[in-house]
């Protein structure tokens, strides 16, 4: 007799911010920092975790050289029911229709965070598909994006500072 079909248990975080990061951004801080600045991946998460911790969110912080990965992830996002996603899609930002079907069934919103002012570099940076699922896009402030983003959203659902 085949094995009976039991439901996957998914578990459910409505307090948890995703912030997804595409290929080639784990060499952040140590390649092109007239770019891309100093400061590393790590260094990314730590800020994000700040800002995020001040609205008593957390944060779920993840690298992917795969497209699939992300794509992964973003459903993994919609299934526990994250309170927003976060994503600075890198490479994939102007080629990953994937990526952008993935996005489209999120109900939290999605923010696209990039590093650098994409529109002011070459125009093969400038179209994104990702952008087309995104509630808000941001680029240019250096990592300081990711912050801002965190802040964005947190006014977006209506999650208050914590006091002190
Ligand atoms: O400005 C951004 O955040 C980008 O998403 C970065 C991507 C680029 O393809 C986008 O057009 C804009 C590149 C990520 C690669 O990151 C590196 C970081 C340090 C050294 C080398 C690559």
């Amino acid at each position: 007799m085949p094995a009976p079909i039991r439901p996957v248990a998914v578990r459910e975080m409505p307090n948890t911010v995703y912030v997804l990061n595409g290929p080639n951004l784990n060499l952040l801080g140590t390649r092109e920092p007239e770019l891309y600045g100093r400061a590393t991946l790590a260094d990314v998460e730590k800020l994000c975790r700040a800002t995020a911790q001040r609205f008593g969110l957390a944060v779920e912080f993840r690298q992917s050289n795969h497209e699939g990965e992300i794509v992964d992830w973003i459903q993994q996002a919609r299934a526990e029911k994250a309170a927003g996603l976060i994503i600075n899609p890198a490479g994939y930002t102007t080629t990953s229709i994937a990526i952008l079907d993935a996005l489209y069934t999120m109900e939290a919103p999605v923010i696209e965070v990039h590093i650098t002012n994409i529109h002011a570099r070459e125009s093969f940076r400038h179209d994104s598909y990702v952008s087309r699922a995104a509630r808000a896009v941001i680029c240019g402030f250096g990592i300081e994006g990711y912050a801002l983003a965190i802040n964005g959203l947190a006014a977006l659902i209506g999650a208050e500072p914590r006091k002190g």
